[in-house]
């Protein structure tokens, strides 16, 4: 990335969830794109646009490092993302422009349905799966619980069956992994939603001026889909 350069650069996810609702706003918005499925960046063809197509792990860090302008990632990413950053001295500032309607979904702390469960302080010394560390042990030092985790990055739902935990902290949407792993959502601890965000140093006024005219078109296209 050029960090010179005066097209502005949107980090979004390259192939996931977020993907095609990210892309849909975007064009919705007026920007055009031809995507190269192989291709990291992606040019506008009618502004001085540019999208880069990463994990959406990376984007919360290329933000908060400056590396690129603005990014489309799901709150969940961000504030893990920030709460870990925050705790290893790295840079953990953005601005947040707009919550977006897509991408909802909630991160809940759920159990083998056979187990007997009255509330979080049933977990104190228990083991918890999951993929947000830093979410979960945040919740819990609320809570007052110590319980500790179990990180993985994937299959969080198997982790009590092949007893690796007690429980699982996850992301759930309708619920349906949950139900087909034998778990019951018990707590939840984060409610998310898609967020675009943008780096905390100002920008240039050329790329000032193309965010000025994005945000009123964004909320313009939730507007008309509300
Ligand atoms: O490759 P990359 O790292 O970019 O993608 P990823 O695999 O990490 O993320 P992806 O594409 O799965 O999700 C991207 C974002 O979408 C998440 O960070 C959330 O902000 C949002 N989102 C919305 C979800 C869900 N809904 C969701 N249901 N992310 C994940 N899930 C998973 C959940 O982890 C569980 O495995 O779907 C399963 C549960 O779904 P239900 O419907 O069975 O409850
Ligand atoms: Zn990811």
């Amino acid at each position: 990335v050029d960090k010179s350069s005066s097209r502005l650069t949107i980090a979004i996810q390259k192939s996931g969830r977020l993907s095609k609702e990210s892309i849909g706003l975007l064009q919705a918005c007026g920007f055009k794109f031809s995507l190269h499925e192989a291709r990291l960046l992606a040019h506008s063809s009618n502004q001085p646009v540019d999208l880069l197509r990463v994990r959406d792990d990376d984007i919360p860090g290329l933000i908060m490092d400056g590396v690129v302008d603005l990014g489309l990632v799901g709150e969940n990413v961000l504030e893990e993302a920030r709460l870990e950053r925050v705790a290893t001295n790295l840079p953990s500032e953005f601005e947040r422009l707009r919550a977006l309607d897509f991408g909802q979904c909630r991160l809940s702390i759920a159990v083998p349905k056979e187990d007997d469960y009255n509330g979080i302080a049933d977990l104190n010394s228990k083991r918890i799966a999951t993929t947000y560390p830093y979410l979960l042990q945040s919740y819990l030092q609320r809570q007052g619980v110590k319980a500790s985790n179990a990180v993985l990055t994937g299959s969080v739902e198997v982790a009590p069956r092949a007893g690796l935990a007690d429980a699982v902290c996850d992301l759930v949407s309708t619920g349906a992994t949950l139900e087909a792993n034998g778990l019951v959502e018990k707590d939840i601890i984060f409610r998310s939603q898609a967020q675009l965000i943008q780096r905390p140093e100002p920008l240039s006024a050329v790329k000032q001026a193309i965010v000025d005219q994005l945000l009123p078109r964004i909320d313009g296209v939730q507007m008309a889909r509300e």
